[in-house]
């Protein structure tokens, strides 16, 4: 496969272009007339800065694994759910920003643009912008998990629980096919706009019941879940913002971009994780008790007895 870099290199070299447009091929000199030439392919990509910063967020996310792993290790196991959810979800940001920060996860998305001139045909120009679709594969895992990080601590039921972590997934995937969506056509923005409306249906779960289920939980949960839920929706907010000056209007550079994305993905994960870690072990009211199975595995009650088979028969 050739690299778009290569194709760039090869233009570069190439003395005469066969872009320039009219040509003429008689051997009568004649006035060849206007000529335009088109401007040569844009390649947006990321420099070492934002290499750099890919790798300080690794780090930070695999420090952050750690803590809270440490952290589950201080309570008992019928006490870990939140601690195992948010460990996830920084172990899965790791990952991500591994894949990122060697190269892999990304991919370039080609557009081309018409520029039009007064006295000769229409020419387009080529860009061809880094994807990291590492982060959507991410996103898809960890936002869920933040979802549901939240709900439990807000008590909120099992239905519109599932409805939330809906509309996650399905804003998550329709971000994908905008980020990859063809320009000049409603395309790409008719995703994006899809992926808003689900944004739209997951902030009204969250806000509307949460708060009503929160509130039931008495005023601590109350008091903490709007502090939490809050920090959460602005931080949130601030992606589809990134997303529309960076891979939506290109107008952002790739580590403008990462360097965004970076601020807030530390934000929304180890800073999130630490505070719900530790309000949590203040506030018994928000325990989510898990005996059985997930305490104690298949013991004496959980066990096939002998015979179970041959009542089966
Ligand atoms: C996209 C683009 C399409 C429109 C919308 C988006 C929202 C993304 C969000 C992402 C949250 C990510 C988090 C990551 C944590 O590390 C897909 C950018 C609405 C809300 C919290």
């Amino acid at each position: 496969m050739i690299h778009p870099e290569q194709v760039a290199e090869m233009l570069k070299k190439s003395k005469t272009s066969s872009l320039l447009i009219p040509t003429s091929t008689g051997s009568v000199p004649l006035d060849p007339g206007p000529t335009v030439k088109p401007d040569p392919a844009e390649y947006q990509l990321a420099s070492d800065d934002g290499k750099r910063t890919l790798w300080v967020v690794f780090v930070i996310m695999v420090v952050a694994s750690v803590i809270f792993s440490a952290l589950s290790w201080s309570v008992p196991m019928s006490r870990r759910l939140y601690h195992v959810i948010t460990t996830f979800i920084t172990v899965i940001a790791a990952i991500s920003y591994y894949g990122m920060a060697t190269g892999h996860g990304v991919a370039y998305h080609h557009v081309q643009v018409r520029q039009s001139h007064s006295h000769v045909p229409d020419t387009y120009s080529d860009i061809y912008r880094e994807v990291y679709w590492a982060r959507y594969v991410d996103w898809s895992l960890t936002t869920p998990l933040l979802l549901l990080d939240l709900c439990l601590l807000a008590g909120i039921d099992g239905g519109h629980t599932i409805i939330a972590i809906g509309a996650d997934l399905i804003m998550i995937l329709t971000g994908l096919f905008a980020a990859f969506g063809a320009e000049g056509t409603p395309q790409k923005w008719g995703w994006y706009a899809i992926a808003c409306i689900a944004y739209l249906v997951l902030v009204w779960h969250l806000a509307v019941h949460g708060n009503r289920f929160a509130t039931a939980k008495g005023s601590k949960v109350s008091k903490f879940f709007g502090a939490i839920a809050t920090f959460t929706l602005i931080l949130w907010t601030a992606y589809p913002i990134v997303w529309g000056v960076a891979d939506g209007s290109r107008k952002a550079s790739v580590d403008a971009e990462i360097i965004a994305y970076a601020i807030l993905d530390v934000l929304a994960k180890p800073v999130f994780g630490i505070w719900l870690l530790l309000t949590h072990a203040k506030l018994p009211e928000t325990n989510v008790e898990l005996g059985g199975y997930w305490s104690h595995g298949l013991g004496s009650e959980g066990t096939i007895r002998v015979g179970d088979d041959d009542e089966g028969a």
